[in-house]
């Protein structure tokens, strides 16, 4: 087999990676799944994230003049070179990530996806006309690109959170910053290549209508303090998401924050279990809980809870840990021993809030000591308290008893985040008070599925401290134009609205 190392170089040159982008750099890179490094990467400065968005303006100025069809041209193009590199890209994600290799391809499937969504959606940018008071008069609200929009990214989706942003962007006229996790630079001079061929074979294509610019803390600061990035898309913790948020603020920019989720499952007493079981365990383990809408909290009614929890502690006890590259291995490892520690902190807190751990340790003969992997930790808690009400990035599912729906929902809705929620119910009373308004307050509410794997189709972000913005389908693409409202006057008369009169 191929060490991760020789493989990461030979997808990065297969994609169009130069060399000279990800060796000899400063940063080192490591796999999760071995702990060797695979790339060396430069990191931008401030200085050269402040010129990359000078370009990125300049190339705003220009894209914006190209009819919205022809940008969705460009969009439909990214999506064929992305179809050609799905294997290879997706292949790059689970080395840099350490996803399994379904995962790994799905993440680029989010991306093709998107182009496509954002392909037609560059022929429907619709604005409104609007009734007016005023005789010979039209009113009519019309959307105009907005300028660079900054991509701030996580580790976890490498890439799609970029083509949601991003695909959108480009129809709507906007050029992209992109500052990559940290963590993952890899894959995103992968996706910057891949740009590259759909911009040579569109031709014309602004110089900065994409720029990735790498690095820590203080080139996104660069970025977020720019006045001339009216919107920047910020995905990650809570924490970031505050600063990012307020500094943007500040600058009277527009900021579409995603950020920490909490996700709760009710399962009810008539909800089919068998399909719960499933649905928890792809929610609760997949992505080695490494998901925003990963499921981190199982409020289950007392009349199944014996039976499900039974069933769960059987598969999170035997679930297979390991190189889900090498292996078929459904958990693969933790990003870095940082989340490990994160997750051993939570766990011993769950222990001191009177919680029953099962599961949680590392699983040392999965990969070297320098990889991260661990056993899912399924905890039943007595109470929705301490470590329960924050978000662990890490595969650990709390599980709470309930005896009266209002409860559940209360449970529920009982944390500070807001992004992804579902319910296990065939009684349509629960479900349908479940997604009423007075039911769960997330941005996302499903019914007998779990609360993470969403499609691109929908709107996708949630309430509270998860930031409240939308990024992907719907009318997310709002967020990334500037609205504007005109009254024009084909009269010979000069009504003023509301009945005004001003005779000079
Ligand atoms: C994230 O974890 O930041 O809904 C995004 C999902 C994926 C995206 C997750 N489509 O789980």
């Amino acid at each position: 087999m191929t060490s991760p190392v020789a493989e990461t170089r030979e997808l990065l040159e297969a994609l169009g990676v130069p060399a000279s982008r990800f060796s000899g750099g400063n940063r080192i890179v490591r796999t999760p799944l071995t702990g060797e490094i695979i790339g060396r990467v430069q990191d931008d400065t401030p200085e050269s994230t402040t010129a990359a968005i000078g370009k990125a303006h300049a190339a705003f100025e220009a894209w914006r003049k190209v009819p919205g069809p022809q940008r969705g041209e460009l969009v439909r193009l990214l999506g064929e070179e992305l179809r050609a590199a799905k294997t290879e890209l997706g292949r790059l994600v689970s080395l840099e990530v350490g996803k399994i290799v379904s995962e790994g391809l799905g993440e680029v499937q989010e991306m093709i996806d998107i182009c496509d969504f954002a392909t037609g959606l560059s022929r429907q940018l619709y604005g409104l006309t609007i009734a007016t008071e005023r005789g010979d008069h039209r009113m009519m609200e019309q959307w105009h690109p907005a300028g660079v929009v900054g991509v701030i990214s996580a580790f976890n989706f490498p890439v799609a959170v970029w083509s949601w942003n991003a695909a959108l962007a480009f129809v709507c006229g906007d050029s992209v910053v992109w500052k990559p996790s940290e963590k993952t630079p890899l894959t995103a001079l992968a996706v910057e290549a891949i740009f590259d061929k759909a911009a040579k074979r569109f031709g014309g294509v602004p110089d900065g209508l994409m720029t990735v610019v790498l690095g820590a803390r203080e080139v996104g600061a660069a970025l977020v303090d720019d006045a001339r990035v009216p919107v920047v898309s910020a995905t990650g913790s809570t924490a970031m998401g505050r600063i990012v948020g307020e500094r943007v603020a500040r600058r009277f920019g527009k900021s579409i924050l995603e950020l920490g989720g909490n996700n709760a499952s009710i399962v009810t007493p008539s909800a089919d279990l068998d399909l719960a079981l499933r649905a928890i365990a792809f929610a609760a383990m997949g992505t080695a809980g490494q998901r925003c809408t990963s499921l981190r909290r199982l409020i289950v009614h007392e009349s199944v809870y014996d039976a499900l929890v039974g069933k769960l502690r059987q598969v999170y006890a035997t679930i297979k840990v390991g190189n889900p590259v090498a292996t078929d291995a459904l958990v693969g490892p933790l990003i870095d021993g940082q989340a490990y520690e994160g997750m051993q902190k939570a766990l011993d807190e769950a222990k001191k809030a009177g919680g029953t751990v099962h599961g949680g340790a590392r699983v040392a003969e999965a990969g070297p000591a320098e990889a991260y992997y661990v056993r899912p930790a399924l905890v039943e808690m007595p109470e929705q308290k301490g470590p329960v009400v924050h978000e662990t990035f890490a595969p650990i599912l709390y599980v709470l008893k309930y005896g009266d729906f209002d409860e559940a929902l209360a449970l529920q809705n009982g944390v500070p985040q807001g992004l992804s929620s579902s319910i296990f119910a065939t009684d349509m009373r629960e479900v349908e008070r479940f997604v009423s308004g007075q039911g769960s307050d997330c941005g996302i509410a499903n019914v007998n599925m779990g609360p993470s794997g969403a499609e691109i189709g929908g709107a996708f972000g949630g309430e509270k401290e998860t930031g409240g913005g939308r990024e992907s389908g719907s009318d997310a693409w709002k967020a990334y134009m500037r609205r504007q409202t005109s009254a024009i006057n084909y009269g010979r008369t000069l009504p003023l609205a509301q009945g005004v009169k001003f005779d000079v």
